[in-house]
């Protein structure tokens, strides 16, 4: 290389190593941004707007007021080959505005102009107060029928089809935050049922940080940025979480489940859901149960570990949103089974004396299962994420009959601030007639006017009782399946704020959930609030911290007060003796790998027999495969997804080393700070960086050929989850029977039992 002159001498080499990528006939890794590919040259023909991408889905074209159009859904976007204003007025320049001669004043007659402009000024909407950062999904549910005897809800019959919209997020971060901050995710589920829309507005965790709605707005204010500098963005990792949190000590179940791996998943289609409270389902006899709602993936849980979290918050921000939409578009769809924990309704509202009313507690699955009622397959993305994933509008009072609430003072809350929310956010009361929230039941509500009404009601009596409109709407009997509120008995009682005292445990199943952790997820509870305590800057914070730890266990403690070069205190309330729960554990069971991503590292100048099989292989088995090599472009007619200087660990679950890539003439520190990363001679440090944080973070490596230098290089030849083989065939078999059990966590043994 030109040493003198090194951009002259990576043209160069790049000009001799490209390749036009032409006809490959090998799958598209997903992601490709339009639904046809792009000419080079602006097109100038005029045609229809092009189809949707085939992954894609868009709301059905439904009127506001529920009823099938038989239009096709794509008819609500953009029509016609030709540009118009919005009232359809084919223009022929959008790119000048009307002025007095070419140097003049723009002229206040230009009614183009203002059009676009005012309607850009007005694009922006509320971002959600909390839950601001989503992402959203089309899919369908399918009822089992295991819930028949239990409940009227005809969407969890047997075999019974309905449509759902779900958006996960995050609670803290505002709507540009970075997707794998640790926090807890939303998981909200709309099923347009045929009976009403039922709304499951649940999180990845089974309890909630207070017990009462009225402390909803502390809790936030608290784990929001500081109002003086706004800063940090969606972390907990600062002073006002962690003062309301040791002050406020219910919130310290919920705590732990942050600070342990469930507050860093993997990827949304590896989150568990849960509808925290408890609900009650009545049947056609009019029996009721009390049930917990609880989403299993089939992937199995699986989360990140916290150098990679951190490192994807700069290098791909987009991590999870991304995630779910190449693993439709691949074809992976993500998919859960919906369970219940069923309880028996007695006046106690109780179960093996945990209070169910309580939302800082779970019910052990080991005392009552998780019985199986239906699966959730996320099959489509959004058309467009404004109309759908921003606008969609949930509300845990949307319950169709055979569902009901219960007394939860938390659920309670819930049931009056999900519409009030909304109107601020969507600007009125209409909220349910934009097309992602319409019912796909017919609605006769007799609510009118108010702002973006889209229906037209005919009629002239919008009340109850009438005879001008012949009555109409009419009260539905019970054979009419109307939705009728169980007539729960209520104690007489006074009139007070306060809450029972079986809320005032605090710590017990925070301890529960510590000692069913494996140990490597110990590790990283430690390691959790070592940290997330280290970043406060008051040292009573910290102490304060501490003294809910020691109530929690002694060896948690004891650990976090290590790392914060703090005594270790006494606990001040006896430690609970409670039954771990291994169910919450989740490592140490073996799953598919289906849409995981597999970087595959190729020197072009080495021997590349191997590679497309290997690719091929990784397709079939589910999986995505991305070509890694020294240039964009292609490498002996196979295109690379990834150049050195873009690959990043963080982006694959498994590295497999086609060969030992020498170097590569953009290996300069100056131009890209990862070549400065590890010094070698003979193989690319960016390849070697790779492999080292690949291996940190517990993935699974292989290597077959010359790859076997590289691991040799980087010092983890012959360690745990480091497999070489002969062929890529067998390397990438054993790689794959490592993935299944999500990471190698052999490869550290853990320090505390
Ligand atoms: Fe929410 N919550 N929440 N929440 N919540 C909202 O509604 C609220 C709670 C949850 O993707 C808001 O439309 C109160 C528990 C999810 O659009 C708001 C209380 C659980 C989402 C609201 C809670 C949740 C929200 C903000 C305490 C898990 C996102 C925007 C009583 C079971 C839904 C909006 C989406 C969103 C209020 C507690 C889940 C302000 C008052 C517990 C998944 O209405």
């Amino acid at each position: 290389m030109d040493r003198n002159n090194p951009a002259k001498a990576v043209k160069a080499a790049v000009e001799t190593a490209a390749e036009k990528v032409t006809d490959v006939l090998t799958p598209d890794v997903p992601g490709a941004p339009g639904s046809a590919p792009p000419t080079v040259d602006e097109p100038t023909t005029p045609h229809d707007p092009l189809p949707l991408k085939k992954e894609q889905g868009t709301p059905e074209t439904r009127t506001p007021t529920g009823a099938e159009t038989g239009v096709p859904p794509t008819a609500k976007g953009q029509q016609g080959a030709y540009l118009t204003t919005s009232q359809g007025a084919r223009l022929r320049d959008t790119d000048h505005s009307l002025k007095a001669g070419p140097r003049g004043p723009i002229l206040l007659q230009d009614h183009h102009f203002r059009e676009k402009i005012t309607h850009f000024d007005h694009e922006r909407i509320p971002e959600r107060v909390v839950h601001a950062r989503g992402t959203g999904a089309h899919g369908v549910f399918t009822g089992y029928g295991t819930a028949e005897p239990l409940t009227r809800a005809g969407f969890l019959k047997k075999g019974r089809e309905t449509q759902v919209f779900v958006r996960f997020s995050t609670v803290l971060g505002s709507r540009g935050s970075a997707d794998t901050v640790r926090d807890t995710r939303g998981f909200a589920t709309k099923f347009y049922t045929d009976e009403g829309t039922f709304d499951l507005v649940a999180n990845n965790m089974p309890v909630f940080f207070i017990q009462d709605a009225i402390k909803f707005p502390d809790i936030i204010h608290a784990g929001k940025p500081h109002p003086d500098r706004e800063i940090p963005q969606a972390q907990s990792a600062h002073d006002t979480f962690w003062d309301f949190v040791s002050l406020h000590t219910e919130a310290q179940h919920h705590t732990m489940w942050n600070m342990s791996d469930r507050g860093i998943p993997r990827s949304y289609r590896t989150m568990e859901g849960f509808g925290v409270h408890t609900f009650r389902l009545v049947n056609d006899a009019g029996e009721t149960v009390l049930v917990k709602f609880h989403w299993k993936p089939k992937l199995g849980v699986h989360s990140l570990v916290w150098e990679e979290a951190q490192l994807i918050n700069g290098v791909d921000p987009d991590f999870h949103r991304r995630d779910l939409y190449d693993a439709i578009e691949a074809g992976a769809y993500p998919e859960w089974e919906l369970g219940i924990q069923v309880f028996p309704d007695t006046p106690e509202e109780t179960f093996a004396g945990i209070d169910l009313l309580d939302p800082t507690k779970i019910v052990p699955e080991e005392l009552a299962p998780v019985q199986p009622i239906g699966r959730l397959v996320l099959n489509r993305t959004p058309t467009n994420f404004f109309a759908e994933t921003e606008q969609v509008a949930f509300h845990v009072g949307h319950l169709p009959p055979g569902i009901d609430v219960t007394n939860d003072p938390l659920l309670q809350g819930r049931l009056f601030s999900y519409v009030d929310t909304q109107l601020t956010r969507l600007g009125g009361p209409n909220f349910s007639q934009i097309p992602v929230n319409r019912p796909h039941a017919p609605v006769n509500d007799m609510l009118r006017d108010g702002f973006h009404q889209h229906a037209v009601h005919a009629g002239v009596a919008p009340y109850r009782p009438n005879s001008l409109d012949g009555g109409n709407p009419f009260p539905a009997g019970d054979r009419e399946n109307a939705f009728v509120d169980v007539p729960v008995t209520v104690a007489e009682a006074p009139k007070v704020r306060a809450a029972p005292a079986s809320f005032d445990d605090h710590f017990s199943q925070a301890r529960l959930f510590w000692l069913s952790m494996s140990p490597v997820e110990r590790e990283h509870i430690i390691r959790a609030y070592t940290f997330e305590l280290g970043k406060c800057y008051r040292q009573e914070i910290r102490e304060r911290q501490l003294r809910c730890l020691a109530n929690i266990d002694p060896v948690l403690c004891a650990q976090v007060a290590a790392g914060l070069g703090l005594p270790a205190p006494e606990p001040t309330v006896p430690l609970a003796d409670v039954q771990p729960s291994p169910a919450l554990s989740q490592v140490g069971r073996e799953w598919p790998a289906d849409g995981r991503m597999v970087g595959i590292v190729v020197d072009p100048d080495g021997d590349l027999d191997d590679v497309a099989q290997v690719r091929m292989a990784v397709f079939s088995a589910g999986m995505v495969p991305l070509l890694i090599g020294p240039h964009g472009g292609a490498v002996r007619g196979t295109p690379v997804q990834r150049s050195f200087a873009t690959a990043r660990s963080v982006e694959f679950d498994a590295i497999l080393l086609a060969g030992a890539p020498a170097p590569a003439p953009d290996a300069l520190p100056a131009r890209d700070a990862k070549a400065g990363a590890a010094g070698s001679e003979t193989v690319d440090p960016r390849v070697l960086l790779l492999v080292e944080e690949a291996w940190r973070h517990a993935k699974a490596i292989g290597a077959w050929g010359a790859g076997a230098e590289v691991l040799r290089q980087a010092g983890v030849a012959g360690t745990p989850g480091v497999v070489s083989g002969d062929s890529g065939g067998d390397v990438l078999a054993d790689v794959q029977s490592l993935m299944a059990a999500h990471r190698v966590w052999q490869r550290f043994p853990a320090s505390v039992g």
